[in-house]
């Protein structure tokens, strides 16, 4: 379903997103929960001024960073991040050397195979997540079940869109976590090492512009930009910006 919006509206950027969620939803990518999830995503988007804000750069980079040093980074996808960013993801995942794994909360073995296809027709070569031969210890919902090569051997996962039990029992199997959440008093992005408070379709290309730049530069350079990112300051300084209602 194809609707126009106005470039010129205030809004046509957001007003954009929602259709490709919607469009998501009528290809089969995207649960029906998944347009209520991206209306709350809209609503802190709002408060944030739709803006990438400093900390959240700073997270950004820092993913990069944790992504590039990684032994076996993973990229978890589910419906919204499947229809929203596709190419970037893709391109993520080249500029890292990342895996791609679908994970979903609503799982089913239609919606996990539309969404494999769906990134293998935007230029993903291997897709993992069709075979789900492990399971992350201590979760009950079907995000639990992973690829064995995938999430489960990850030493460090992305995770757009995650819910806070799983954050939880990733970071207890001892991985690190970059979680990108607009809600920063959200529990996933409160447990996560690297809690990105920025909307996917800006996270996910400026982290993947990040790491084309620090793949450049020397190690020190990268651990720097690991040590000096501040979880906690990053989550007030998100939350001072919701709270503020400075637009710029
Ligand atoms: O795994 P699936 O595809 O079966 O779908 C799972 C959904 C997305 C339905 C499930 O994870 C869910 O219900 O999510 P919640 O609990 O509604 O949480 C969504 C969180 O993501 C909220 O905190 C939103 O603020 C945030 N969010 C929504 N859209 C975006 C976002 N954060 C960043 N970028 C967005 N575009």
């Amino acid at each position: 379903m194809t609707i126009e919006v106005p470039d010129d509206h205030p809004r046509s950027e957001s007003l954009h997103t929602r259709h490709r969620i919607e469009d998501g939803v009528d290809a089969g990518l995207t649960h029906k929960q998944g347009l209520i999830a991206e209306g709350r995503g809209e609503a802190f988007d709002y408060l944030l001024g739709e803006r990438t804000i400093p900390s959240a750069d700073r997270a950004e980079r820092a993913a990069a960073a944790h992504l590039l040093r990684a032994d076996h980074p993973v990229l978890s996808i589910n419906g919204n991040a499947a229809a929203l960013v596709p190419d970037e993801i893709v391109a993520l995942a080249d500029a890292t050397g990342a895996a791609i794994e679908v994970n979903l909360f609503n799982r089913t073995d239609e919606r996990i195979a539309a969404i494999a296809d769906h990134l293998q027709d935007h230029g993903a070569t291997d897709v993992k997540g069709r075979t789900a031969d492990a399971r992350i210890p201590g979760l009950t919902s079907e995000r639990a079940k992973v690829a064995a090569d995938g999430i489960h051997a990850a030493d460090v996962v992305l995770v757009p869109l995650e819910d806070g039990d799983r954050a939880e029992a990733l970071g207890a199997m001892g991985k690190t976590e970059i979680v990108v959440d607009l809600n920063p008093l959200s529990r996933s992005p409160q447990v996560a090492a690297v809690p990105v408070v920025d909307n996917l379709v800006r996270a996910i290309p400026n982290i993947a512009a990040h790491a084309h730049d620090l793949a450049d530069r020397s190690d020190d350079e990268r651990e720097r930009a690991i040590d000096a990112f501040d979880r906690e300051a990053a989550l007030d300084a998100a939350e001072a910006a919701i709270r503020s209602g400075e637009l710029d």
